[in-house]
């Protein structure tokens, strides 16, 4: 595990004390306890700042993006020849960084990286089309290598395909996002979908592409995936999330698919929490999602 204290992102500071909410929500002894080897790399700092200025003057901190995605980029990289990698932030700008590291991996091991995005919004903006300049609404747009992150982002090995992507919990979407999206061919399982058809249909027909295509899978997982009433700890609440039981089923599904390579914890703002309440919900999924169950039964791994 890795730390990534990115905040300048967000609209509002208080991720950078996320990775220490995590640790002290227990997430190691968390995992151990399930029979995991966890190494805590400590937190990862960004790379050297450029001068970088975009023609759209909302972009706020690009060079301090651009220099964490260089980073961790370069960090997910190297983890995931070691293990698997859980990147906690930090705000979600931080998935540009992973998301390039681990689709370079993929293509070099000759697999397709799958994406599951589980949040309340795509973050499919673009650099051009971001109305509130916080780059956390940037990071997919950017890995799917759609127009105009050259000479500001860091480029891509290896872009992540777009139709590689299914997002789960999305309820906020802008016109721009919107349009991009469908240009683009992302799977988008908005909230009504989830209510017309159930989170675990539509996660089972997700997991079944990814095996047919032997993929591997990544998970980047944003607090405000959550409904705001169990996860106050966000900037950005939008009502109407998941449930604490639709949450657990999609971790327990996740885990029994043994696809899944990679994980980002993302969006946690501490200063929002009440009694830490929300880092012990999520350290109590990313559980879930490494195995803790409450009776055994077969998963594709075969670890019953
Ligand atoms: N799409 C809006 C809102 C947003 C995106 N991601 C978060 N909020 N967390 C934007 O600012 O780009
Ligand atoms: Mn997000
Ligand atoms: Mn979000």
């Amino acid at each position: 595990m890795l730390g990534a204290p990115v905040q300048e992102g967000a609209g509002r500071l208080g991720c950078d004390m996320g990775p220490s909410a995590f640790r002290a929500a227990g997430l190691t002894a968390a995992l151990e306890e399930l029979g995991h080897r966890v190494s805590d790399r400590g937190n990862l700092a960004p790379a050297r700042l450029r001068t970088l200025k975009h023609p759209n003057p909302v972009v706020k901190n690009l060079p301090e993006i651009a220099a964490w995605t260089e980073a961790l980029a370069d960090a997910s990289y190297r983890m995931s020849a070691e293990g698997m990698p859980i990147v906690f932030g930090g705000d979600h700008s931080l998935a540009a960084g992973t998301l390039s590291g681990l689709s370079r991996r993929a293509a070099e091991q000759g697999r397709e990286l799958f994406v599951l995005w589980l949040d309340a919004h795509p973050d499919f903006h673009t650099l051009d089309s971001t109305a509130s300049g916080n780059l956390h609404g940037c990071p997919v747009a950017y890995a799917t290598g759609q127009a105009g992150f050259d000479g500001f982002f860091p480029a891509l090995a290896a872009p992540v395909k777009a139709a590689n992507i299914c997002m789960m919990g999305i309820r906020s979407v802008d016109a721009a996002e919107r349009k991009a999206l469908t240009a683009a061919g992302v799977t988008v399982h908005d909230m009504r979908a989830i209510d017309e058809h159930g989170m675990g249909p539509l996660l089972k027909a997700f997991l079944q592409r990814v095996e047919a295509a032997n993929g591997i899978l990544h998970v980047s997982f944003d607090v405000d995936f959550l409904d705001p009433g169990i996860a106050p700890a966000v900037g950005t609440t939008v009502p109407g999330g998941a449930t604490f039981r639709e949450a657990h089923l999609v971790m327990e599904m996740l885990h029994d698919s043994g696809l899944v390579r990679s994980l980002d914890l993302v969006e946690l703002n501490p200063f929002l929490d009440e009694r830490g309440r929300t880092a012990i919900l999520l350290v109590d999924l990313v559980a879930s999602l490494m195995g803790r169950r409450v009776m055994d039964r077969p998963t594709r791994a075969g670890t019953a």
